[in-house]
C-alpha cells in the first residue's frame, strides 16, 4: 500500500526494526498536519535510518554521515517559505560524529524537527557503540557491555538553546506525538529509542527497552524554553552574489588568436596574485573570457605563489592546466614549483627573470630582469612585458584596471613605465 508520503509499503529494513516504526509514523505525522509531500523536505544520514530516501515521494536530500543536520541547517538558512518544512533524521552513530552541528542548529534557533533514531549501536555497520550507547549495553566492541555512559542529547540540545527536545520510546503509535512536535517553530529534537533487531536483540538477549531506557539514566519526556526562532523569511530577500558582480564592457582590443594557458609565478609576498589578476582584469575588458586559479602554501608568507590563467575567445569548459601554452617565472620559488611543468613544454613560450637559470624545454625562453625595480614588483613588471611581447592584453588595458581599482598611486607606475621604453 502507497500513502500521500511513501511510494512503497515495503521499507528497506529488517524485520522489526524500529527505523520502519518511526519512518511510517513521521509520514503519517506529516499527513496529519495537511502537509503536502513536496512542502517536506527530508534530510537523511548515513545509516540504515538514511536508505527510507527512495520510498519518499518528498523532497530528499542525503548526505555525508553525521552531517544531515548541517545540511538541514543550510536549508533553514535559505527557506524564505514559512509553509515548507524541514525534517532530519539522524541515528545515533551520525549525531556523535556530527554533534557540534546539532548545537549549532539548536543555539540559532533555526526552523526544523530532527528525529534521533537511537538503536543505541552504529547498525549500518555491524553494531558498534556510538556516543549514545548506554552504560552496560553490549555491542559488537563492547562485548562485555560498555563501559561507558552515553551523552544526554536532550540535556545538550537543550542547553544550547532549542526551542524543543524530547525522549520518547519508538513503541506503539508515535504519530500524534511526532505531529506535536513538526508543529511547533523554531529548532525541536525528538530522540526516539528503539533496539536493532539484528545487532542490538542478539547481543543483549532478553533485555526489554523499557528496562533498557531505564537503567540508562537518560530520562523520558520533554524540554521546552520560549525562544524566538530563525525566521529566513522575515529578513529581507537577498541579492545571489553573482547579481553584484559590475557587467564588464570590452573597451580594449586583444590579438589572442586561440585559447591560451598561462602559469605566473613567484613568491609569496612579491604581488603575484595580483600581478595575475591584473592580466585577467586586462583580459576581460579586452573581450575575453577569463579563469583564475591562485595556489600558494598554507602558510601564505612563505614559500611560491601560483596563478594559473587561461584566456579564450570562447567559454572556458575547463579550467585545469596540466602544460601551460606559456609561464611567466619571477622568482626561484616560482620556477622550483613549475620546473616539471615548464620541462614539459613542447612550444609556447616562457618569460623569465634574468637571475634564474631556465630549465631544458622546448618553449621560447625570453630573460628579463623583473626584479630590478625590487622583489615586491617583479611580478607586476612582468605582467607589463607580457603584454608588450605577446599583445595578447595591451599595456592601456592593465593601466586602466590599476586605475579602476584606485591603485595608480599604490604601484611603481612611474618606474615601470621608464623600464618598458627601454624594452
Ligand atoms: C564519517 C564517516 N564515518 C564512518 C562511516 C561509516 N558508517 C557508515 S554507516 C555507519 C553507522 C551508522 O550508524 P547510525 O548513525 O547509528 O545509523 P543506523 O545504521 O544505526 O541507523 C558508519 C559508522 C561513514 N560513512 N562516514
Ligand atoms: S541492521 Fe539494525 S538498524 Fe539496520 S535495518 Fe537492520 S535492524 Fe535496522
Ligand atoms: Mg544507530
Amino acid at each position: 500500500m502507497t500513502t500521500a508520503f511513501l511510494n512503497t509499503d515495503a521499507l528497506p529494513y529488517c524485520k522489526g526494526c524500529g527505523h520502519d516504526l518511526i519512518a511510517r509514523h513521521t509520514t503519517k505525522a506529516l499527513d496529519k498536519l495537511n502537509y503536502d509531500p513536496l512542502d517536506v523536505i527530508m534530510v537523511t544520514d548515513i545509516g540504515c535510518h538514511g536508505i527510507i530516501d527512495k520510498c519518499l515521494n518528498t523532497h530528499t536530500v542525503h548526505g555525508l554521515h553525521g552531517r544531515s543536520v548541517a545540511l538541514g541547517a543550510g536549508i533553514s538558512f535559505g527557506n524564505m517559505d514559512p509553509n515548507k518544512k524541514i525534517v532530519v533524521f539522524i541515528g545515533d552513530g551520525g549525531t556523535t560524529i556530527g554533534l557540534q552541528h546539532i548545537l549549532e542548529a539548536a543555539r540559532l534557533n533555526l526552523n526544523m524537527t530532527v528525529v534521533v533514531h537511537n538503536n543505541y549501536l552504529y547498525g549500518m555497520t555491524g553494531g558498534q557503540s556510538s556516543g549514545l550507547t548506554p552504560q552496560g549495553f553490549n555491542t559488537t566492541t563492547s562485548a562485555e557491555g560498555n563501559p561507558f555512559s552515553g551523552y544526554d542529547l536532550c540535556a545538550l540540545t537543550h542547553a544550547a538553546g532549542a526551542a524543543y527536545t524530547g525522549r520518547i520510546m519508538g513503541i506503539g503509535d508515535i504519530s500524534d506525538k511526532l505531529a506535536e512536535v513538526f508543529a511547533l517553530k523554531g529548532f525541536s529534537l525528538i530522540e526516539v529509542l528503539e533496539i536493532c533487531p539484528s545487532y542490538g536483540v542478539k547481543l543483549n538477549p532478553r533485555r526489554k527497552l523499557q528496562e533498557i531506557v531505564e537503567k540508562s539514566g537518560k530520562p523520558l519526556g520533554d524540554w521546552t524554553q520560549e525562544r524566538e526562532p530563525f525566521e529566513a523569511h522575515q529578513g529581507k530577500k537577498t541579492d545571489d552574489l553573482l547579481s553584484r558582480l559590475p557587467i564588464v564592457k570590452k573597451a580594449f582590443n586583444s590579438y589572442l588568436k586561440k585559447p591560451l594557458s598561462l602559469v605566473v609565478s613567484g613568491s609569496a609576498g612579491e604581488g603575484v596574485q595580483l600581478a595575475a589578476g591584473l592580466i585577467s582584469k586586462a583580459a576581460l575588458i579586452s573581450g575575453l573570457h577569463v579563469t583564475q586559479k591562485g595556489s600558494y602554501p598554507v602558510t601564505v608568507g612563505v614559500g611560491f605563489s601560483t596563478a594559473e590563467i587561461n584566456l579564450s575567445n570562447e567559454h572556458i569548459r575547463f579550467h585545469g592546466i596540466n602544460v601551460p601554452d606559456m609561464a611567466i617565472i619571477t622568482s626561484a620559488d616560482g620556477l622550483a614549483h613549475n620546473r616539471k611543468k615548464i620541462e614539459a613544454m613542447k612550444e609556447g613560450m616562457l618569460i623569465i627573470d634574468s637571475s634564474l637559470t631556465a630549465p631544458q624545454t622546448e618553449a621560447e625562453v625570453i630573460q628579463h630582469d623583473f626584479r630590478a625595480l625590487g622583489a615586491r614588483n617583479a611580478a607586476i613588471f612582468s605582467v607589463f612585458f607580457f603584454a608588450l611581447k605577446t599583445g595578447i592584453i595591451s599595456t592601456e588595458a592593465i593601466f586602466k584596471v590599476i586605475e579602476n581599482e584606485g591603485k595608480t598611486e599604490k604601484l611603481p607606475l612611474a618606474k615601470i613605465k621608464e623600464a618598458l621604453s627601454v624594452i
